[in-house]
């Protein structure tokens, strides 16, 4: 039975739940046990900390696992990155006290510098040539500059706020990070497959979930200028109205884009515009 590790808690439980889900993959969020059984899916999920989901995948013991890019690398897990799944974003950067003038990556030679991704850190620092002394530490990583633990840090960063109220800014980053969906690298023909059908879902589930669907009334003369507005897969779908002088549009556009749109079609006359979600789009 093929196997999907995921993060039991944390930042990326409650979001990879929902993608499996939203890709027709439902757990049993009540009882969410060690091991559960998807109910409309041929898959098992394994509820993990994330620290261990690049090493289980490794070693076949769950042949997926969504997991930041972050932890894959710096577990040096023999993992497949199968694709960017668009949630858990962040990146790891050093960061110094507030008050230091930074000089470039030269700043940090001979430095102490805490972090719980030791690997990454000093893969960067040897590529530049330039000797540190790393300082291992698993947790609250910001707080060891003004305990005299560290010169600097190299942590996760997403919005900045810890940095900041920890009086230290960010000088470097070092890598992008975002939740991935990893594979062992030797799947069977049966997991391979189903792999791409996992693979083909999440794809129409990213597509759809920037667009809107968009129904109006548009006065018959205005019908080219609309078409135009709207960029549809192929086209637009045209449909008379009983009302002569009068038709029915039917298009899918960018939520980015909807309400430049709406407000081009209003000015050339368009009525009655429904705006509905998509909830899956398959090209
Ligand atoms: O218990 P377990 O080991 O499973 O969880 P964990 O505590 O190791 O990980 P968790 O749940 O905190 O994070 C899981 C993954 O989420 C990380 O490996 C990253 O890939 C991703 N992620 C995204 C983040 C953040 N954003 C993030 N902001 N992980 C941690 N943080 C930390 C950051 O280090 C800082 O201390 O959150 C704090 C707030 O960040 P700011 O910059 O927004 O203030
Ligand atoms: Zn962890």
């Amino acid at each position: 039975m093929l196997r999907i590790a995921i993060q039991n808690k944390g930042r990326l439980g409650e979001e990879s739940v929902g993608l499996l889900s939203r890709v027709g993959i439902e757990i049993d969020t009540a009882k969410r046990k060690y091991l559960s059984k998807a109910i409309n899916f041929p898959i098992e999920i394994l509820n993990v900390r994330d620290d261990d989901i690049p090493g289980l995948v490794a070693e076949n013991s769950a042949q997926l696992g969504i997991v930041g890019l972050n932890e894959v690398e710096e577990k040096g897990a023999k993992v497949n990155i199968v694709r960017n799944l668009g949630f858990g974003a962040c990146r790891l950067s050093l960061a110094i006290p507030k008050r230091e003038e930074y000089t470039g990556p030269e700043y940090f030679r001979g430095k102490r510098i805490a972090t719980s991704y030791p690997r990454i850190l000093r893969r960067y620092f040897e590529g530049l040539g330039i000797d540190i002394i790393p300082v291992v530490i698993s947790g609250s990583v910001e707080i060891t500059p003004s305990a005299g633990m560290a010169d600097a840090i190299f942590d996760i960063v997403s919005s900045g706020g810890t940095l900041i109220s920890n009086g230290l800014k960010e000088v470097e980053t070092v890598m992008e990070s975002q939740a991935v969906l990893v594979a062992n690298p030797s799947l069977s023909e049966s997991d391979r497959e189903l792999l791409d059908e996992i693979e083909f879902r999440i794809e129409s589930d990213r597509i759809s979930r920037g667009m809107k669907y968009l129904l109006m009334n548009i006065p018959t003369e205005s019908l080219e200028k609309a078409i135009e507005i709207l960029p549809a897969m192929r086209s637009p779908t045209v449909l008379p109205l009983a009302t002569p002088g009068w038709h029915s549009l039917h298009s899918v556009v960018e939520s980015s884009q909807l309400w430049e749109k709406v407000r081009q079609l209003k000015a050339i006359g368009a009525e009655g515009i429904l705006v509905l979600s998509v909830d899956k789009i398959i090209l």
